[in-house]
């Protein structure tokens, strides 16, 4: 989903979505209607507490009106979904899943291989890199062999990087059992469990400069090192959990950062995606009107990647209200954008008018080629990284000369010989499926946006493409 030409500057309608607002928007127009006209993903995790069946009914139905992509707080990380071993535990995630699905949301996984939420037996392998690296295999076969074609994206890898130095993080039983090749491995593993999925790297300190001495220089290389050598890499993922700046004097992130490091990623043909967005106060001051606002601005501002970047497109907060979230624990206050009775703030209020307010740069819907996949199974590239010979890990390469454009409703694909060519709505929605046999096929859908993959063998190439 991403850069449709938009309606800009809709008529403003008199209704209130919410008690307090200054600026009024039409009936029908929310996050998400606004967000989808601008073809980008808003959306918020689902807490924990609703897992539970603990939250006021008021809070679903906000959630499924305003956010049209949906996260699981901590029900599909390992320690919920592979609670003891090779006993594997989906309750929860399928709730969530039926319930995106009922709603029409874009779902998230999260998260796949992280040094965090490990139940306890995964630790008496410690020592055993082989037996390992066989559990990490079979956790990502088996989570995502079952949402298979359900979950659209997922966190593979989550928080590898350290935080005070540019290097792996040390701290985390895949690490010190397997070596960084874990990482590696995760995505070809997961990639071969769900070839639809699209797959991230996800983490934290991203908004803080692409430089070599942070965590997003760091990060680069290695996004790079993995482009090179074929892993099946598609997105990353940037937290954002940050401080609200005259609160956190150490604070360096900026959205300016994060901008760069889109850009750079772009060169790569990778996503940024914001994932657990969060602007906090310290705990125990007092938070006045004017530090709301200012917040709003600061929400405003990590929108406009999302809205201006190419290769951006999903814009997601880490909860709904204030009064569920995890900030506590961090000595953060208020980071959200409603407030603890689930009534919108200055924040909700600041995304919503530049939601309504974007205007997009006019030539970008036919020219967006962001979303490409790479999957072919057999290369003898190797990762520069000590690989476990016991195990085998197929690489992967590009789609190497494959293109597509498009002309009118016709697809031209050159570089492959009978293509079979499967073409979705921006919601992922099947509405076309064909074969390719002289170079052209026509496309017999309305004009639009879609995304388009061509595949002949174990290749594909998937990229968006404009009807018009
Ligand atoms: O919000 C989550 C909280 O309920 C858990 O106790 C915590 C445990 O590590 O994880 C929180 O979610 C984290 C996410 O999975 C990864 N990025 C940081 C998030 C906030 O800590």
């Amino acid at each position: 989903m991403k850069k449709r030409l938009t309606i800009s500057g809709l008529a403003l309608g008199v209704t209130l979505l919410g008690v307090g607002f200054s600026t009024t928007f039409a009936a029908d127009e929310t996050l998400r209607s606004l967000a989808e006209k601008n073809g980008i993903y808003i959306g918020a995790i689902l807490n924990s507490q609703w897992f539970g069946g603990g939250l006021p009914g008021n809070y679903e139905q906000i959630h499924k009106t305003q956010f049209n992509i949906v996260v699981a707080e901590n029900e599909m990380k390992f320690d919920a979904t592979e609670p003891s071993e090779n006993r594997f535990s989906y309750g929860n995630g399928d709730k969530m899943v039926k319930y995106a699905k009922q709603n029409g949301m874009r779902i998230r996984g999260h998260a796949l291989a992280w040094h965090s939420q490990v139940p306890n037996w995964v630790n008496n392998y410690k020592n055993d890199k082989k037996k390992l690296l066989s559990v990490l295999k079979n956790h990502i076969n088996n989570v995502v062999g079952h949402w298979k074609g359900q979950v659209d994206e997922w966190d593979v890898v989550n928080e590898a990087i350290s935080n005070n130095e540019p290097q792996w993080r040390g701290y985390s039983v895949w690490y010190q059992g397997i070596g960084p090749e874990f990482i590696d491995s995760a995505f070809v593993w997961a990639h071969a469990a769900d070839p639809d999925a699209e797959l991230c790297y996800n983490d934290y300190n991203l908004e803080q400069g692409v430089n070599p001495k942070a965590k997003a220089g760091f990060l680069l290389e290695q996004v790079k090192r993995w482009v090179a050598n074929g892993i099946p890499i598609h997105c990353v993922g940037s937290q954002t959990h940050v401080e609200d700046t005259t609160t956190d004097k150490h604070f360096i992130g900026s959205p300016d950062s994060l901008r760069s490091l889109a850009r750079e990623l772009a060169k790569l043909n990778i996503k940024l995606k914001i994932t657990e967005l969060d602007i906090g106060f310290k705990s125990g001051i007092n938070v006045s009107q004017s530090d709301l606002e200012r917040q709003g601005k600061t929400f405003r501002e990590y929108l406009d990647i999302i809205l201006e970047e190419p290769n951006a497109d999903t814009y997601l907060i880490w909860g709904v209200s204030d009064k569920w979230s995890w900030l506590g624990g961090l000595n953060r206050q208020k980071g959200l954008i409603y407030d603890d009775n689930l009534k919108p703030k200055p924040a909700f209020d600041s995304i919503m008018v530049r939601l309504q307010n974007f205007e997009p740069p006019q030539d970008t819907a036919a020219t967006d080629t962001t979303a490409n996949d790479t999957t072919v199974t057999d290369t003898t590239k190797k990762d520069t990284t000590v690989q476990d010979t016991s195990i085998a890990i197929p690489q992967t390469a590009g789609p190497g000369s494959v293109t597509m454009h498009v002309a009118g409703h016709t697809l031209f694909i050159t570089g492959m010989k009978s293509a079979k060519v499967d073409v979705f709505d921006m919601q992922g929605r099947p509405v076309f499926s064909g074969k390719c046999e002289k170079g052209a096929v026509d496309l017999n859908v309305a004009e639009g946006l879609y995304m388009v993959r061509v595949r002949e063998g174990s290749r594909n190439l998937v990229q968006k493409i404009a009807i018009k």
